[in-house]
């Protein structure tokens, strides 16, 4: 049977759980995840290769592209993350949007005409403190009202199929739960399917997968078999950093904190020197932690530099777990005024703009050589 290939587009609120899913679906960490709202800031491809099931669907190749939870900007670096979003739905065979469960829909009165909030919202879970902390981010705070609506709209102007995932199922007690927010959503768009899953559990994920397979067209793999993402690591190691810093900072520090690898050298495994031990492969990574303030640089480094080596220790050993050899982890934090300002900061800052001035620097190099 012919395989079947396709993109399929993530939708959501910030913390929906997005990136957990595309890393569940793949199997790979390809998208870094925190308790914190707009975690993700740029479209990622994360590759699904499926094998065919007798009877059931054939093999397919399905490429997910993760996306930064849809909010109201407040910042240039907001306005570009909302166009990723926009990217990602410009060239997709279906979209899923996924909501978070533990979460009540929120839509404000006027935009609402057929269905009645109160009645139709039905028993809500409280949001589990882990996973939807107090906003600590401006822009998040005063987006929450509208972020439903919005998504709402940009799906309804899609022309492909959409499936509603309800995300977080683990979370809730009763399945029963799930009902009225199901015909919430279903009386404002008819969803090709409606799927719960839990990201983080697995389950549901079986039945996402095969569902997806029927949806996509056939045709040719869009990546090689193996490659799992389009991020190289280089870009992958400043995500993972990024993490930590989310992980370890609070209040606006994490919002204003941006990672950019100034130096990925690998060194490959050498033959033993007689008498030496074989040098094990290594590889050095300097990286520039920017923020926006002096304030934000002191506690980033922390007294004595303590927050800044643990940010290292902890970035070091997802590194070298993620890359398979030592690391060599050198962090530095720099202050760039107002960069999420910047469009010039978030031009240097984009990793694809990086990967192609990173090709030019290749190719000059070689060119001086010959
Ligand atoms: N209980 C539970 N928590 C989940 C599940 N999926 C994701 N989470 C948690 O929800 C939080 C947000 O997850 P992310 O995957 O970063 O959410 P996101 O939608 O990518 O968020 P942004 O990148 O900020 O838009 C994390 O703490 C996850 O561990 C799930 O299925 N169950
Ligand atoms: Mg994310």
């Amino acid at each position: 049977m012919p395989l079947r290939s396709g993109f399929v587009s993530i939708l959501g609120r910030p913390n929906a759980g997005k990136s957990t899913l595309v890393n569940a679906l793949v199997g790979e960490k390809v998208a870094i995840v925190t308790r914190k709202p707009q975690t993700t800031r740029n479209r990622i491809h994360g590759v699904l290769e499926v094998d065919a099931v007798k009877g059931k669907h054939p093999a397919a190749q399905i490429v997910f592209v993760d996306t930064p939870g849809v909010h109201k900007p407040a910042n240039q670096l907001d306005k570009r993350m909302l166009q990723e979003v926009y990217g990602a739905l410009e060239s997709r065979d279906v979209v899923l949007h996924v909501v978070d469960v533990t979460r009540r829909l929120r839509l404000p009165a006027t935009k609402v005409t057929d269905i009645d909030l109160d009645k139709a919202s039905g028993p809500t879970v409280e949001p589990a403190a882990e996973t939807t902390p107090p906003p600590q981010h401006k822009s998040a705070e005063h987006s929450l009202e509208n972020e439903d609506t919005f998504i709402l709209e940009l799906v309804k102007k899609l022309d492909c199929p959409v499936f509603l995932v309800l995300n977080k199922i683990d979370a809730i007690d009763e399945k029963e739960a799930l009902l009225p927010l199901i015909a919430q959503f279903s009386a404002l768009h008819k969803y090709a399917e409606v799927v719960p899953v839990s990201a983080r559990g697995g389950d549901g994920l079986e039945r996402l997968i095969a569902k997806l397979v029927e949806y996509m067209p056939e045709g040719q793999r869009h990546f090689r078999k193996g490659q799992f993402t389009d991020q190289p690591e280089r870009f992958l190691a400043a995500e993972i950093i990024r993490e930590k810093i989310l992980n370890l900072t609070g209040e606006e520090v994490p919002y204003a904190s941006a990672v950019v690898i100034e130096r990925f050298e690998e060194r490959k495994a050498t033959k033993a020197q007689p008498g030496k031990p074989k040098p094990k492969p290594l590889t050095r990574i300097a990286a520039a932690i920017f923020c926006e303030r002096s304030g934000q640089k002191a506690i980033l480094i922390g007294r004595g530099g303590a927050m800044l080596k643990q940010i290292g220790i902890a970035a070091r050993k997802e590194l070298e777990h993620f890359l398979g050899m030592q690391v060599h982890l050198e962090l530095f934090v720099k202050v760039a005024d107002d960069w999420r300002g910047s469009d010039v900061f978030l031009d240097s800052l984009d990793w694809r703009n990086q990967l192609e001035s990173l090709g030019k620097d290749q190719q000059s190099k070689t060119e001086d050589e010959d």
